[in-house]
């Protein structure tokens, strides 16, 4: 196999070196859970992604969830190109805002009301302090191997015991930040009840990713979600789902559509931006209206409702809702993780592969991955040796094992069957 040529992307990585931390602008960026240096990135259009020195490669990050329409749509193009030219911000409210709020109102029925962000963090960071300060309680519950954004409340790692302190899991975070935050394991009733038996009348909110992606694709276990949602609601505790990554992903509605299980509050982005900057929090009436300037708990940002995010957000849920693609991204998505088992399996190399419609991960693992404790038992240097195999053949995945694949509407069974070969070509690399 001929060597990739990535020199330009080396040099432009060296150079960035010089200026940015790490010379990426977000860590995961930089591949060093996969062993190289990352590729500079000149155009994508469709399922392709162009680097600097102009290989193309089959795209599965896909901005880490946004386009699922594929790279450059052309409608969203467009759309930019009239936005654009009526001026690109204006510190002021929009009719368009109005339109993507409604949008998302009607696809959330537990979304009454809705505030934009400019990113998952904020979203999340503010849905947060909402909680406190309409449940005047000050203790959070996450779980481990979920990720809502780099928040100081929320970048806290499990306590010595359940439903002990959380510590800091960063730099910078002040032991009394992490203080606050019940760190639990995904998909464990019980240390949940244990949770809110010992603590629940202090937590303001449990924040949950309803399927995970951040430690790879896990989804909930039958009734663990409905678990979740009767211990928040028996102790009056808010109950926060970050859609981040599955709102509009897995479902129109989002995961809480797909399971049927309404949180009081959401979080959103990725999608509800069409790739460009976008987050939102929102749900019950009687709790958003203690929102600024309505109520007491601030919250702002210069560039929320962006007039061309909004308008990128605005047509592709538009497009989404008109082309309701959710059973074509599933029958590819699922030939695509049948494919990936077939040729770990063929190779004689331990996999398992999750997946929630048009979102997976295929773990190098042969126990089944339910939580963080599972999903790290994974070996990571091989899938960093798959993931460089894969990028010598043409595909471009997530740069890490604890990532999702994502499949767009422009992966066609083509793109797909392209990829389940050069899959078997990597996975036989592997087991060589
Ligand atoms: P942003 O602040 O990155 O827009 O969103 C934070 C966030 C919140 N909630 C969930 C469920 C998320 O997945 C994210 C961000 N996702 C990561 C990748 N899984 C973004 C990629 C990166 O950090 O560069």
């Amino acid at each position: 196999m001929a060597k990739l040529d990535t020199t330009k992307s080396s040099e432009l990585f060296e150079r960035a070196n010089e200026v940015i931390p790490g010379g990426v602008n977000s860590p995961v960026r930089a591949f060093r859970a996969v062993g190289r240096s990352p590729l500079f990135i000149s155009k994508a259009a469709g399922a392709t992604l162009t680097d600097a020195d102009g290989n193309n490669f089959i795209d599965y990050v896909g901005s880490w969830g946004p386009v699922i329409l594929g790279h450059a749509h052309p409608a969203v193009i467009e759309a930019l190109h009239d936005a654009a030219a009526r001026g690109t911000s204006y510190g002021a409210p929009t009719e368009m805002e109005i339109e993507l709020a409604e949008e998302i109102i009607a696809a959330f029925p537990s979304i009454e009301r809705v505030r934009l962000t400019s990113s998952g963090t904020e979203a999340a960071m503010s849905a947060i302090r909402l909680a406190r300060g309409f449940t005047r309680r000050d203790a959070v519950v996450k779980f481990e191997g979920c990720y809502h954004g780099h928040s100081d409340s929320l970048l806290v790692k499990g306590g010595s015991g359940l439903a002990t302190f959380g510590t800091p899991d960063s730099a910078g975070v002040p032991d009394d930040f992490a203080r606050n935050t019940i760190v639990l394991p995904y998909n464990d009733e019980q240390a949940l009840s244990v949770a809110f038996e010992r603590r629940g009348s202090e937590i303001a909110c449990l924040i949950i990713e309803p399927v995970a992606g951040n430690m790879g694709c896990v989804r909930p276990r039958a009734g663990f979600l409905e678990a979740v949602r009767d211990e928040t609601a028996r102790h009056g505790a808010l109950l926060i789902f970050d859609e981040v990554i599955t709102g509009f992903r897995v479902a129109y509605g989002g995961a809480q559509e797909l399971y049927g299980v309404k949180p009081d509050l959401t979080c959103l982005g990725k999608i509800i931006g069409g790739g460009l900057p976008v987050g939102a929090f929102g749900g019950r009436a009687d709790v958003m209206e203690h929102v600024a300037p309505m109520g007491a708990v601030y919250q702002a940002g210069t560039l929320s409702g962006n007039p061309l995010a909004v308008t990128a957000g605005l047509v592709t849920l538009r497009l989404l809702k008109e082309l309701n693609p959710y059973q074509e991204l599933e029958r590819r998505a699922a030939a695509l993780e049948r494919g990936l088992r077939d040729a770990a399996g063929e190779a004689g190399i331990k996999s398992t592969v999750n997946r929630a419609g048009s979102m997976l991960t295929a773990f190098f693992t042969d126990e089944p991955v339910t939580d963080w404790n599972t999903a790290k038992k994974s070996d990571t240097e091989l899938y960093a040796r798959f993931f460089r195999a894969m990028l010598e053949e043409g595909v471009y995945l997530a740069p890490s094992q604890f990532e999702c694949a994502f499949v767009s509407l422009a992966h066609d069974d083509e793109t797909i069957e392209r990829t389940l070969r050069s899959a078997r070509a990597a996975m036989n690399s592997l087991a060589g």
